[in-house]
């Protein structure tokens, strides 16, 4: 870690060639606009439409990620992170990376996650699917706040800060979208300090289906909720 750099963007990527370019021209604009001493990293998973190119080209750092998976991407970008707190965000374009700075202001003021609320914040038409809007995400979040006794809204956001050390030590470990899921209940059986701020979310600028299948990776934040919770209830005993 360098102690000159106050704040990485980190955005995992997966072919996004159409996007992650103006994502890092955002981050790296509002970087400069706010003059906080900051980087951008993108941590790519062996895109094969030029993503990693495009994203050096427009002034990012990029770490070549093997293991498969968002989760997986994500952890070696927050290994590889030189600010003392790091704000990650999706590269499709579907968040304005030139409004990080209520994040950082949270993070400044002493909270260890700081979570985008998409529900708070507004979803531009088109920008997430009838189910995942009325049923998938309220549902799973409705039962991360049940079994975890957590005021979360909208566990799902792939918009959030964090202080790097923090989350460190959680040693997260899941490697597919469930690493969303992970980061926050481990942050609350861990005692961190979270709050939520308000975001928008834009329609992602791809000509393509999205990584995430709702199925699947329903499925997958569902098993890791109750196996998280059921290790935590054995370790109290
Ligand atoms: N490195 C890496 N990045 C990934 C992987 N899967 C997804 N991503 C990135 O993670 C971000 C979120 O992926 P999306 O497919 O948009 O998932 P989502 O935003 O949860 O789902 P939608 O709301 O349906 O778009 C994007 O920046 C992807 O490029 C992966 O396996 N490896
Ligand atoms: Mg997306």
């Amino acid at each position: 870690m360098n102690d000159d750099v106050e704040l990485t963007v980190l955005m995992p990527c997966l072919d996004e060639a159409r996007t992650v370019g103006a994502c890092v021209a955002k981050a790296r604009g509002a970087l400069a606009e706010l003059a906080v001493a900051g980087e951008v990293v993108v941590a790519d998973n062996g895109s094969g439409d030029g993503s990693q190119k495009i994203a050096a080209s427009e002034g990012a750092r990029v770490i070549a990620v093997e293991r498969r998976g968002y989760g997986s991407a994500l952890q070696a970008g927050i290994r590889a992170a030189r600010g003392r707190y790091i704000i990650m965000g999706d590269a499709d374009d579907s968040y304005d990376f030139r409004a990080f700075w209520p994040f950082l202001e949270r993070l400044r003021a002493g909270q260890d996650l700081v979570l985008g609320n998409r529900f708070k914040g507004g979803i531009r038409p088109g920008a997430m699917p009838w189910l995942h809007r009325y049923v998938g995400n309220p549902l799973l979040s409705g039962i991360l706040r049940v079994l975890f006794r957590a005021s979360v809204g909208d566990a799902h956001c792939g918009l959030r800060g964090f202080r790097r050390d923090a989350i460190l030590s959680l040693s997260l470990e899941s490697s597919g979208m469930e690493f969303a899921s992970e980061m926050i209940v481990k942050a609350v059986l861990h005692g961190l300090k979270i709050s939520e701020v308000p975001v928008v979310l834009y329609p992602d600028g791809r000509n393509r289906r999205p990584h995430l299948r709702s199925f699947r990776d329903g499925c997958r934040h569902l098993a890791l909720l109750c196996s998280t919770r059921i290790a935590a209830y054995g370790s109290a005993f």
